[in-house]
């Protein structure tokens, strides 16, 4: 009896998109790390940020597919490339596509050559990726084990309304370990102040980060990347990118759009101001005052099929090596791709130009 999962099974089970676009969808980010690795630690962020969309946009615009910017730069008026709606790819061929993409996540990292950036994209069939409006998404996202453990004990689920303390509590179970075990990521931010405090008193370790909360809640389902939950508010095109991994990882997305509150330290009048900003944008994608709060787990963020992500890391990351430049353009990039059939890459190209000038070194 083969067993079920021989490549040659998985490979079978792909989709359209999957077998079509994962392969080329990696040397997408890896240009875009490249790129943005030349500008690493120039401290120009909005010049690292556009030297990467450049280079994501003529990768995507070699490539035979019809492709939908869903989650991008921002609207067409403010972002030259990118911009949500716009069209990539050659327009040849049958495979059609929406796009998520985070061509420089963590800008500042990369300005100030500190860990944690990357370069990512996701796709998946039109449709499949929800349509995350520019405002913050507060969030829980951890990992595969967690949903098992949520299986098996149906009583027990993460819940983004419940205390920290419970929701921790169900995750060192699910890891079986101790809560002062845990490792949770959260942003270094002041709105975040009163669920630190939470989160330490509840015994947990906590990783502060000061950028880039979307690889952290991928690595939550790798085990030994050292991270076991990510909490706390960040962009929701972060959530959905992070979402698009934890669906093909088996992990879990708890998300929910945050308009601004009185507890961000906002007035009433600046709140007032900013949803009247804010909502008839948000109507125009089925959002209303009814539905704002409700919360979207990685189904409805990515209710997607056959769904493909890839990062590329530019300073080092939890298992991303930093990229790595030899001169004459040669260089070494490390990257993750994955696609709905289950199959995950760890990889770690090299662009050789001159072949003499570049040895190959393990
Ligand atoms: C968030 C976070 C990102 O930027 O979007 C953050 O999800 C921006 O939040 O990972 P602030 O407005 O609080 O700075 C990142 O850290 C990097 O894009
Ligand atoms: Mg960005
Ligand atoms: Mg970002």
């Amino acid at each position: 009896m083969p067993h079920p999962k021989t490549a040659e099974n998985m490979m079978k089970s792909a989709g359209p998109i999957e077998t079509a676009l994962l392969p080329s969808l990696v040397h997408v980010t890896e240009a875009a790390a490249i790129a943005a690795s030349y500008q690493m630690g120039r401290g120009d962020k909005n010049y690292a940020d556009h030297v990467s969309v450049e280079a994501m946009r003529r990768m995507l615009n070699c490539l035979d597919f019809k492709g939908t910017i869903k989650i991008g730069e921002g609207e067409r008026d403010e972002a030259p490339m990118l911009y949500i709606g716009e069209e990539v790819g050659t327009g040849k061929g049958d495979i059609a596509v929406d796009i998520a993409v985070d061509p420089l996540e963590g800008t500042n990292l990369t300005a100030d050559g500190i860990p944690g950036s990357i370069s990512v994209m996701a796709m998946a069939e039109p449709g499949g990726l929800f349509h995350g409006p520019d405002v913050y998404m507060d969030k829980i996202v951890v990992g595969s084990q967690v949903v098992k453990y949520e299986k098996e004990h149906p009583d027990e689920k993460i819940d983004l309304d419940a205390p920290v303390k419970d929701n921790l509590e169900i995750v060192a179970k699910a890891l079986n370990r101790d809560i002062e075990e845990l490792v949770v990521v959260i942003l270094d931010r002041e709105r975040h102040k009163s669920k630190i405090e939470e989160i330490r008193a509840t015994g947990a370790r906590v990783s502060l980060v000061s950028d880039g909360d979307l690889m952290p809640g991928v690595s939550t389902s790798i085990r030994g990347s050292g991270v076991h939950v990510v909490m706390g508010s960040g962009g929701s095109g972060e959530a959905v990118l992070t979402a698009s991994a934890m669906k093909i990882l088996g992990g879990k997305v708890l998300a929910r759009l945050v308009l601004p509150t009185v507890a961000n330290g906002k007035s009433q009048e600046e709140i007032e101001a900013e949803k009247a900003e804010k909502m008839p944008r948000l109507n125009t994608m089925g959002i209303t005052e009814e539905n704002i709060n409700d919360v979207l787990d990685t189904e409805k963020l990515v209710p997607g099929k056959d769904v493909i992500f890839a990062a590329s890391g530019i300073t080092p990351g939890q298992f991303l090596h930093q990229v790595n430049l030899f001169g004459g353009g040669d260089a070494r990039v490390n990257s993750i791709s994955m696609g709905s059939s289950g199959v995950v890459k760890f990889t770690d190209s090299i662009y050789i130009g001159e072949k003499e000038d570049t040895p190959l070194r393990l």
